[in-house]
Formats: structure tokens, sequence, C-alpha cells
């Protein structure tokens, strides 16, 4: 019998509470943990193999140097101190735009970001990549143009909702919310409540839900232009919230004039009266929405989710309960950045701005190979495995060996670190202090802290650590008094007082302030990651303070540390905070507390959404008559995380979908090896027939085309995603939308 240890599951954005059996250093059982006040016990098949993603033969241990032939070890001083002296050398001779950080925080581990954007700032650079740039931050940044900053999103309070909208959703594969299944399935039994699915396929949830909108792949901005349409031209609009809540509206009414909802609801290949009716339906129930990569990944991504925010708003379905709400956190997962100002950085080569402070990862290609003096030559990449991930490996490959340096900071030999300069080993969730700030809960705050469950082979770090270290080394720690060290070591308010008398004396400090903390309190305590947790609960904003104060944390200066030492003494993860349940809009950003509808920005774009040109655009194309979704959520994949392919042995993973019919057309049997070819590339994969996809629309699962002990398991999606087929604003990839050819082989 081993020990069983609380923790969570490093797989989705859950995070679902895990206990875990350890035995001799290894997980050999796991179950969701009842005590977990979020997930409440509810795990999923990806969870309970957890095991398989912290012991496998492809771990890191060491630091390790690229060679001619391969990688030696190297000591952690000497890797450390070499890759300072590059960076040096690089940034000294091309300036502070050629570093770029592409990483800080997957699924499971956010405490390493505030590490390596101190590094990236200390270094000049705000060159920050990292996978939310390909998913959410066009529909960050229309939140922001309506609640006043990128970080204040909304999400469906589906505990109160009459009507849950899921916009290219499969929850029931894909979570995307506390227990999503049972959420799903609850829903879908109460005859009070209404689960509408718009989705092309018959997906597991389209499957459960009232209603089933097959939408046409791609139309969704059609669809919601024309549902604006018909909610103003019938009156459904929610007047006295607009006139109370929502500023905006009379500048835009103009621009659904005169559209023919009719023509562009055909386009869609839907029933109008179908539509009418749901739009009826969100006027006279409390309804949330859940948009996902079937629009953030899709056509039209960022004005699709502009529109889906004006349709809430207007039918008054925006901050109150039951509807979309801004949920609290400890702290955002995503800055605010203004691409207006000047200030805000834009890519050399492709002019794209920050959106959230987060560059698009599907413009660094070409960045790398851009002809400007100031493109980028070095990368510093964690915790990310963009050459598996990120849209277009060929063009990854091509850039990525144009680097002057490539720093891999992983758990595992990765596609991405088999290709850097230095591959240096990480701790995983499950060897270190961490957590993520993804608990997005309404009106309750949520969060976990995960603590060492087993100990580390090798010499791994804490990715902070590395970025720390690094940043000692190029020079960007000032000096620090011995007397913070005597203080870290007596007690943490000794530490904080004087801390705070250090910082006076040596404002420059707080540039670099996560190293110190890490250094002198961290050092005390086993982790940089609980030290900066303890300073940000110290330096917690009074909105947060408030919250917690609602949660029943008594009121003063101790608050952090009270705060502090509940998570620690709650391994199963705690409620930290409470949102105001019945003023949700005190949590919008904006001046007068009002949503704002009008983004001038998008009048044009918005234009361009006409059912004829729609058509036009959506018509077959000869040369790629299908379309393939590079992506796809399933019981066997996790991102690219999970690497031994023993955890999905005796199963049918990675394949192609296509429908009866498209396969009679094309002479497949269930099992034969197709070819399926795009503008970036080509694979070979097994087709394998379903009714849950349609005709004309296939689909691969991301995450494949892993190379274990030397064999490539599965295919890798992203060889067919082209980086430059992307969202205009956004950046995002068209990754469910690649036109495509396919032949039997
Ligand atoms: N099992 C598993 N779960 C995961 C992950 C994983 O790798 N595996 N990864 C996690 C991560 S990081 C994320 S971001 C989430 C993503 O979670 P989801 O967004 O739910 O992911 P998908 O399954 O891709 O769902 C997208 C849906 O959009 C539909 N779709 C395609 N085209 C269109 C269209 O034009 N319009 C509309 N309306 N719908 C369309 C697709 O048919 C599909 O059902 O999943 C998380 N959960
Ligand atoms: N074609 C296609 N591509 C996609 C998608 C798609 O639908 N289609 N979906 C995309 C989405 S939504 C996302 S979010 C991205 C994610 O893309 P990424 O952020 O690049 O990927 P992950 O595969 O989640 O994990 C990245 C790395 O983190 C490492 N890692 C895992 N666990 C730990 C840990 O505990 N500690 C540390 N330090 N490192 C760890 C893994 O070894 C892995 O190399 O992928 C995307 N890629
Ligand atoms: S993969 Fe996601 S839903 Fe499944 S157990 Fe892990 S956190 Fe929970
Ligand atoms: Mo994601």
């Amino acid at each position: 019998m081993g020990e069983w240890k609380k923790t969570g599951c490093v797989l989705c954005a859950q995070n679902c509470g895990l206990e875990v059996e350890i035995e001799n250093n290894r997980i050999v059982r796991v179950k969701g943990d009842r005590d977990n006040p979020r997930s409440r016990g509810y795990v999923c098949r990806k969870g309970v193999n957890i095991s398989y993603h912290q012991h496998h033969s492809d771990r890191l241990t060491h630091p390790l140097r690229r060679t001619g032939s391969g990688f030696e070890k190297i000591s952690w001083d000497q890797a450390i101190g070499e890759i300072a002296s590059k960076l040096k050398q690089i940034v000294g001779e091309h300036g502070p735009r050629s570093y770029a950080y592409m990483g800080g925080g997957g699924q499971g581990c956010h405490f390493e970001a505030a590490a390596g954007v101190t590094l990236m700032r200390a270094i000049g650079s705000r060159y920050h990549y990292n996978a939310i740039a390909q998913e959410l931050t066009g529909q960050f940044w229309a939140h922001g143009r309506a609640t006043g900053k990128q970080y204040k999103f909304s999400i469906p309070d589906e505990a109160n909702s009459e009507m849950l909208i899921g916009i290219g959703w499969n929850g029931m594969m894909s979570h995307q919310m506390p227990r999503a299944p049972l959420v799903l399935r609850e829903f879908s039994k109460d005859p009070q409540k209404l689960l509408v699915i718009i989705d092309p396929r018959r997906t597991e949830t389209a499957e459960i839900a009232d209603i089933h909108l097959a939408v046409r792949p791609g139309a969704d901005a059609l669809l919601f232009k024309a549902m604006i349409a018909i909610v103003i031209s019938e009156g459904l609009t929610d007047d006295d919230y607009i006139r109370n809540h929502v500023n905006g509206f009379n500048e835009i009414k103009k621009w659904f004039e005169g559209f023919d909802a009719r023509e562009a609801i055909a386009t869609c290949e839907l029933d109008y009266e179908q539509v009418r009716e749901l739009c009826r339906q969100m006027r006279a129930r409390k309804t949330s929405i859940h948009p996902d990569l079937g629009v953030y990944m899709n056509r039209h991504s960022t004005l699709t989710c502009y529109l889906i925010i004006i349709l809430s708003a207007i039918t008054g379905n925006l901050c109150l309960p039951g509807c979309n709400v801004i949920p609290g956190t400890l702290m955002p997962i995503v800055g605010h950045s203004d691409e207006r100002e000047e200030k805000t950085w834009r890519t050399v080569e492709t002019g794209f701005p920050a959106l959230c402070g987060l560059f698009p990862p599907n413009v660094m290609p070409e960045e790398i190979m851009s002809s400007k003096p100031d493109r980028l030559r070095a990368v510093m990449c964690c915790q990310a495995n963009p050459l598996r991930s990120f849209a277009d490996t060929t063009a990854y490959e091509q850039a990525f060996s144009n680097l002057d340096l490539l720093v891999v900071c992983d758990v595992a030999m990765t596609e991405t670190a088999a290709m850097a300069h230095y591959v240096l080993p990480a701790r995983t969730g499950y060897e270190s202090w961490d957590g993520t700030f993804f608990p997005w809960t309404w009106p309750e705050i949520y969060f976990q802290m995960r603590r060492p469950v087993v100990e580390p082979e090798g010499e791994p770090l804490e990715l902070g650590e590395i970025h720390m270290r690094i940043a000692d080394s190029m020079g960007f720690i000032p000096e620090i008094p011995q007397s913070l060290y005597a203080a870290a070591k007596e007690n943490r308010l000794k530490f904080g007082m004087e801390l705070i008398n250090y910082v006076k004396d040596n404002p420059s400090a707080m540039k670099v302030m996560p190293f110190i903390v890490m250094k002198t309190l961290g050092g005390e305590m086993g982790s940089g990651n609980l030290a900066n947790l303890w300073a940000m609960l110290m330096n917690a904003p009074g909105g947060f303070k408030k919250s917690a104060v609602r949660a029943g944390f008594p009121k003063g200066p101790l608050i952090g540390e009270e705060i502090f030492k509940a998570i620690i003494d709650h391994p199963e993860g705690l409620w930290i905070g409470k949102s105001d349940p019945d003023d949700n809009f005190s949590d919008l950003s904006t001046e007068d507390k009002k949503i704002n509808v009008l983004i001038p920005e998008m009048e044009e774009w918005l234009a361009e959404i006409e059912p004829g040109r729609e058509k036009a655009a959506l018509a077959q194309d000869k040369k790629y008559p299908f379309i393939l979704s590079s992506g796809r959520h399933m019981n066997f994949n996790a991102n690219t995380i999970m690497r031994d392919p023993a955890w999905n042995e005796g199963k049918r993973a990675c394949t192609c979908i296509i429908s009866q019919e498209d396969a009679d057309n094309l002479g497949l049997k269930d099992g034969d090896m197709i070819r399926v070819t795009t503008e970036a590339g080509s694979v070979e994969v097994e087709a394998e027939i379903t009714a849950r996809t349609r005709s004309g629309y296939v689909m691969i699962p991301h995450g494949f085309g892993l190379v274990h002990k030397g064999q490539t398991y599965g295919v890798n999606a992203n060889r067919l995603a082209k980086n430059t087929h992307r969202d205009r604003f956004a950046g995002t990839p068209f990754h469910r939308h690649i036109p495509c050819w396919i032949e039997k082989i």
C-alpha cells in the first residue's frame, strides 16, 4: 500500500482535483478527489492516466547541449552561463527585438509566467508568444472593448441558466467547464432548460442537445449577423437593459439594417424559423453562451466573437445570474494591451500587435525568416511544443533551424527540444509547487496550489528558477542585502516589512521582484513558485481582497497571509473569494460600468459579411473540395502532453474521420489508408467512417505525430495547417476550416 496524496490534473484547463497513490516514488493509482470543491470527484479518462505523463522514458533529467551528432549532458552552471552569454551577445548586437519568450504556462503550471515575462522585460523585449494567442486573443480583445479590459471576458453561469448555447464547442469531449459531461447531461435532462448546440457535426454534445443547429462549416459570422438583424427587426431587444447597461447600440444598429437574414440563414444551411425561435428564446430565457474553438479557430473569428457579445448584450444576457458573467480571479490569465497605443509593440515582419500582451504563434516563423535587421534570432521556449502544437510544422522547422539560439525548457524530449541548442529539464506539475489561473467559476473564486507528490529524478528545476538563474547570470538582479535573506529565515511578516524597506531604497528592484522573492523567501520555502504565491497574495488588488472578505476571510492588513495559510492547509483546493453575485456590472472596467458594443474597427469587416459574398467564399473548391478540421478533442489526446503511446494501447486513436457518403464516393472502406493534402502539406492516415461528421467535413486529431523511442506515433495535424491562413486581426489559425484534397492510397 502506498500513500494517497492530493493533487490536481495538469492535462486541461479544468485542473480537476485528483488523489494519487504513491508507491516507490511513482504514481500507481489515481482517482477524482471528492474534496475538491470545484471538480467534486469528477475525473475523465485522461486524468486517471496521469502516470503516463509523469513516468516515461523521454523525461528529461539533466541540462543538454547540442553537439554535431546529438546532445551532451552539461552542468546547470555551464548551461546557464553559456545561454546568458549568448543572449547578451545576440541582444547586444541586434537589439531586444531579437529575443522572444514562448511559453508561460500550458494546462497545469502557470507560475512560470511571472519569471519568463520578467526575464523578457529585463532583456528589453516585449515579444511574449503563447498558445492563448492561437485560440483566445480575438475573443478577449472583443471583450476588452466591451468590458474595458481584455482580461474581463465572460463565462457562462450555467448553473443558473435557462438556456445554454454552445457554439463550436464539444464539451462532452473537451470539457471547458467544470464537470462538463455531468453538467451537460443534467442540462439536457431538465425539462425546464434548453441546451442548444451550434456545430456542423452531430457531436457527442449535439447528440444530447434539445436543439442542434448543424450550421454550415465556417458560416457563423453570417448566422450571428442574421440573428442580430432578426432581434432588432422583430423588437426582441431588451430596451430597459440596453438603456441602463449598454453603450453604443444606437451607433451600430444601422450596420444590421436591411440585412437579408433569410438569405443569410439559408446560406448557413439552417432553417429560418428555427433560428428565429432561438432569437425569441434568447430574449425570454436567462441565456448563457459558450463559444469555443469552432469559432476561435475559424474564418472571421474575431468578428464572430464580437457579434456574439452584441447578441448577448442586446437581449439582456450579460452580467446577470444565469447569463454570461465576468468571473473574479486572484490573477487574470492574460494582460491587457491596447493596440491603438504607440507603445504597444507590433511584430517586425507581419505587423501584428500584442493582444492581451501576447503575440500569435502563427507569425513566429515569418518573424524569424524576415530579412529585417531586428528580426527574431533567439527564442526561449518553455512548456510549449510549437513543432507539434502550432500551425505549420514545416514553416516552424525551417524557421527554428535559422535561429541563433533556441533554448527549450520542458519535462520531456519533445520534437521542439530535439531542434534546440540547449534543452533544460523542468519539473512536472507533480514534482513542484504550482497551480493555474484557469479556475473560471462564478461567483466563487477557486484556487489550488498543488504540492510536490513525487521526488524528481535527476536535476530538473522549477521553470521560474531557470529564468531567474539566466537573469542572474546576465546581471539583471541587483545585489540583495543580507538583511532580506535573514528576514526570510525568521518569518514571512518580518520578510514583508524588510522587502518594503528594500524597495523604498532600491525602486529599480521592482522590475525583477519575482526573482528577488524567489532568491530570498523561495530559498527558505524550497520553492520560488510558493514564495511568489505569497507575494502575489500580499499585493493582491483591492477588488480581490473584497471578494476574499465576501468568502469569509478576515478584513485587514493580514488578509493575504491568511489566504496563503488557508491555501497551504487545503491541498485539495478551496474557494478563496466570491464575486458580488448581485452586481456583476461592478466588475466591468468601463468608466460608467456599462457594456460598450461599438467597435468601429469592425464595421468594414462586418459589411463584408453578406450572403452572396459568403456563398462564393464557402463554395466548394475544385482543388481542395473537403474542409478539414486539423484538431479534434477526444478521449485519446490531451494536446501534446501525453507522450507515451502506451496509454492508448489497443485504442483507435489517430484517424481521419469521414462520413459514409464521402467514403462511398471515394470508394473507401473503414480502415483504408488515405492521403490528405492541403496547401501546407500532406499526410497519410487511416480513414474512420463515422456518423460523427457530415459530408464534406473531415477531422484529424491534434497532438499526434509524436516521436517516442524513435517511433512516430500517429500523424501530425499541423503539417496540414498553413500558418498564414489566419484571422486578420488576432492572427489565430483557421484549424477548423482548412480546404483539403483526399485520395485513397
Ligand atoms: N480530450 C481533450 N480535451 C481537451 C483537449 C485535448 O487535447 N483533448 N484540449 C483542451 C484545450 S487546450 C482546448 S482549447 C479545448 C477545446 O475545446 P473545444 O473547443 O470544445 O474543441 P473541439 O472539440 O475542437 O470543438 C470544436 C467544435 O467546433 C465544431 N466546428 C467546426 N467548425 C465549425 C464552424 O464553422 N462553426 C461551428 N459553430 N462549429 C464548428 C467542431 O465540429 C467541433 O465539434 O479542449 C480542451 N480539452
Ligand atoms: N492543429 C491543431 N493544433 C493545435 C490545436 C488544434 O486544435 N489543432 N489546439 C491547440 C490548443 S487549443 C492549444 S491550447 C495548444 C497547446 O499547445 P502547447 O502549449 O504547445 O502545448 P501542450 O501540448 O499543451 O504542452 C506543451 C509542453 O508542455 C510540456 N509539459 C507538460 N506538462 C508539463 C508540466 O507539468 N510542467 C512543465 N514544465 N511542462 C509540461 C509538454 O511536455 C509539452 O511539450 O495546442 C494547439 N494546437
Ligand atoms: S483532462 Fe481535464 S477534465 Fe480530464 S481529469 Fe484532467 S483536468 Fe479534469
Ligand atoms: Mo487550448
